[in-house]
């Protein structure tokens, strides 16, 4: 007797599904998610991102122990419904953990439908409207020198682009090297002090147009640690130095704020990658508080929500800016400049400059080159994976479960990641 669960429709060709497995590797020491579909046609086979870092092998027990059961046997071209499936026999809507695994498994039969079509996919969303995807790199030190030595490196190599994040001495920031606090008073020895932070953050972009010019673009990440108010005085204090947007000033609690913060501050609000719904990150771009909208497109449910909400931006005057730092598979990075190729509203792509181990568990992964970002041409996603070098590089637990927390305030209280 057939259930909901089989073929629901007669399939253009008899090709099925026949496996999903995770594939968790951690060839930077970031633990990497990997969704792999097998078909019944030899060697045709999809990868999608699945990458949640911090609770891998919650996502990994998903795919390996759920999903089998939902998709073998099923036709791989049936990407909407099978990828709603998964949500919807959950029955309580998604969070980052289910929306990673539908997102490996939504780039996997994106893969897979390139493949079969004999085109990257890119063109099956509709085609290039630009070459390529100009990409921010991101520059750290412990001090503002220290910071800007390694922005002049990555001008030197090409980059047009930079996010800048120094920890002043005494005081760790986000993004930057923690340093032990030199707050008076301070009752937690690494503190971390928002009076300082507001009063150092003008310091550094002051520095940096002095010393990197006026044409290169700069960029940085509050990652949340602000309340509306302090956001605003943040975004004022940074008017002269012509920012080409400021990131996450409020944490998602207090998302329903950011029209006022946007309203106050005078450079791009870019915000979204802890949004865990692509239903939440419409309501983002609709709302009128972000200027680009960055999720991390595994956490909204994969390229085919994410797809949409482009759209969506596209209609609102929203640009993407989707989030691709080292905890992104070279999967995840290529569906994100799939996304940057073929939108019009494409504002910035942020890029990682992945180590060589990377490049071996993950043939064909895309490689920033003068600070663009050029999408594979071959078939699909152009990249195959390499599981015997996937298994050299194990991931484990290392301090990617509690990193997210680790700043406290010099009182002790833990600050909004
Ligand atoms: C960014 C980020 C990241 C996150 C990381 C969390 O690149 O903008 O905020 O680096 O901190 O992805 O795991
Ligand atoms: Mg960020």
């Amino acid at each position: 007797m057939s259930s909901n669960f089989d073929n629901p429709w007669p399939s253009r060709e008899p090709l099925a599904i026949t496996g999903v497995r995770a594939i968790v590797t951690a060839p930077e020491g970031i633990p990497l998610v990997v969704v792999r579909v097998d078909t019944d046609e030899p060697g045709l086979y999809g990868l999608g991102c699945a990458t949640f870092t911090q609770r891998w092998k919650a996502v990994a027990t998903i795919v390996d122990e759920y999903l089998p059961r939902l998709l073998v046997g099923r036709y791989p071209g049936d990407i909407t419904d099978l990828t709603q499936l998964i949500g919807l026999t959950g029955y309580w809507r998604q969070g980052p953990v289910v929306n990673n695994a539908i997102s490996g498994v939504d780039q996997a039969l994106w893969d897979i439908a390139g493949k079969r079509a004999g085109m990257p996919v890119h063109e099956l969303l509709g085609g290039k409207v630009r070459a390529a995807a100009d990409c921010y790199l991101h520059a750290a030190g412990s001090t503002i020198d220290e910071t800007l030595d390694r922005a002049e490196q990555l001008i030197e190599q090409g980059a047009r682009h930079v996010r800048l994040q120094a920890s002043t001495p005494g005081r760790a920031g986000y993004g930057a090297p923690q340093v032990p606090s030199d707050y008076p008073g301070a009752l937690y020895p690494n503190g971390w002090s928002v009076k300082a932070y507001l009063r150092d953050a003008p310091k550094l972009f002051k520095a940096a147009r002095e010393r990197l010019g006026e044409e290169v673009e700069l960029l940085h990440d509050v990652h949340s640690r602000l309340t509306p108010k302090e956001a605003v005085v943040l975004a004022r204090s940074l008017e002269p130095y012509r920012l080409f947007f400021l990131e996450d000033v409020l944490a998602p609690e207090w998302w329903d704020q950011l029209p006022a913060v946007r309203a106050a501050s005078p450079m791009p609000i870019a915000v979204g990658e802890l949004a865990t719904s692509w239903t939440d990150a419409v309501r983002l771009v609709t709302g009128g508080g972000v200027d680009m909208i960055r999720c991390h497109v595994s956490d909204i449910g994969g390229l085919t929500p994410a797809r949409k909400l482009a759209g969506i931006a596209e209609a609102v005057g929203v640009q993407t800016a989707w989030h691709g730092p080292g905890d992104t598979s070279p999967i995840g990075a290529a569906a994100n400049v799939a996304l940057d190729v073929t939108s019009p509203n494409f504002g910035i792509q942020e890029g990682h400059v992945y180590s060589e181990p990377v490049h071996e568990v993950f043939p064909g992964t895309l490689r920033v080159t003068d600070g663009w970002l050029f999408p594979n041409e071959a078939p699909g996603w152009g990249i195959e994976v390499d599981e015997q070098a996937a298994a050299r590089y194990p991931a484990d637990l290392s301090n990617h479960d509690r990193w997210a927390a680790g700043a406290r305030l010099i009182d002790g209280s833990l600050v909004k990641p």
